[in-house]
């Protein structure tokens, strides 16, 4: 894998590159859909390309390693010939699934043992593994094993956190480099910052990450549930200290808003399930602001859903036809809101690249918040 730095945003921390993989490129600041289990809900993998302009997919050890395992997937010869995706695919660990999904769990030095959400059967994810489950699921991005404090958590139990992930860490570094891909494709392996909302561990967690010298960076252990300016706060100390040269990944954020300001300080990769969760549940992201779209004031709204960020699905159908679907239960309700909320997503993260590439981006960034957090 390979990053190059294009522009910087004269007024911001904002930078625009290109990241290349075996798979193509991908050019930053990126959205990454989020496919869980293989799939980005509700979306074709020919939509994902042609309506959406998705570079990049996550994927997530956690679920594809309970279903449909690893002998499907590598008789398959990896997820992307499992599903058709041929640009990059990026995937979580299981770090952060494993602690939010299944039932019990019991976090040692060695690993974590858990508990199937699926059928209850019982598991084990060590740093060496994750770093192999990565490797048959073939993943052009692989992720550290990590734990993700929860949020309020106290400074003892952060800072013991933060120590066993970085000795995990280690163990990840050693088995990835003894190992070689299966697919004649090269991978990568990004570490995680972690430290909860403490300063000092922040800085000590991104100091030691970046000792690591990997090609590109993580930051974990936000947004789950603290104000969003303890998450800028943290991630601006952060992006000062993460190599300029490497891409640096937030992940699991955010709102529209969110991915803006995190751009500002100096992130290029993001992921969230907001806009695909959300579509589902018929939020809509538009470049002009947030629609409930089962709100009775789209019934006869015949304008198209967003006209302004192109794409066949946002052109081509009305307010009022995906209300009505929604209303219905109809299940093309899913597949046109997902790629609506998707192609905003991506719609922005380009516009946002365009305008640090022309040194607008403080500025554009300001109104852009305000306009897409409204809702109307
Ligand atoms: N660690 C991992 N995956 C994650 C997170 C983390 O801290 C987060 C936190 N927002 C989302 N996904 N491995």
């Amino acid at each position: 894998m390979e990053f190059e730095l294009q522009a910087q945003d004269p007024k911001s921390k904002a930078r625009a590159g290109v990241i290349t993989t075996d798979h193509g490129k991908i050019e930053t600041p990126i959205f990454m859909p989020v496919g869980t289990a293989g799939t980005v809900k509700a979306v074709h993998t020919r939509e994902l390309k042609e309506d959406v302009n998705a570079q990049i997919i996550l994927g997530n050890t956690y679920h594809l390693y309970l279903r449909p395992k690893l002998d499907i997937l590598e008789q398959a010869g990896g997820l992307h010939k499992f599903n058709g995706w041929d640009r990059p695919i990026l995937t979580d660990s299981g770090g952060y699934q494993v602690f939010s999904l299944s039932g019990t769990r019991k976090i040692k030095e060695n690993g974590v043992t858990f508990k199937s959400h699926i059928d209850g059967s019982k598991h084990l994810f060590t740093p060496e593994g994750v770093m192999d489950i990565q490797r048959t699921i073939g993943a052009d991005i692989m992720m550290a094993f990590d734990e993700c404090t929860p949020y309020p958590c106290d400074f003892r139990y952060a800072k013991d956190s933060m120590e066993m992930t970085h000795r995990w860490l280690k163990r990840c570094i050693n088995r990835f480099d003894s190992t070689d891909p299966k697919y004649g494709y090269s991978q990568t392996l990004f570490p995680i910052v972690q430290g909860s909302t403490y300063k000092d561990l922040r800085e000590a967690s991104a100091t030691f990450i970046a000792e690591q010298n990997r090609e590109g960076n993580a930051i974990g252990g936000l947004s789950v549930g603290e104000p969003a300016e303890e998450m800028y706060a943290t991630t601006d100390l952060v992006t000062d200290i993460l190599p300029k040269d490497k891409p640096r990944y937030l992940m699991g954020v955010g709102t529209p808003a969110n991915i803006l300001e995190s751009i500002a300080l100096g992130v290029d990769m993001l992921d969230c399930v907001m806009p695909t969760r959300n579509a589902r549940n018929g939020m809509l992201f538009t470049s002009e602001g947030i629609i409930n779209i089962k709100n009775e004031k789209w019934k006869d709204d015949f304008s198209a859903i967003d006209p302004n960020i192109g794409g066949y699905v946002s052109t081509f159908y009305s307010k009022a036809y995906l209300r009505h679907l929604v209303v219905a239960k109809e299940l093309l309700a899913n597949q046109i809101a997902s790629i609506q909320n998707l192609s905003f997503y991506l719609w922005l993260v380009k516009e946002a690249r365009e305008k640090i590439k022309s040194g607008e981006f403080a500025s554009w960034k300001n109104v852009m918040v305000e306009k897409v957090s409204r809702r109307l």
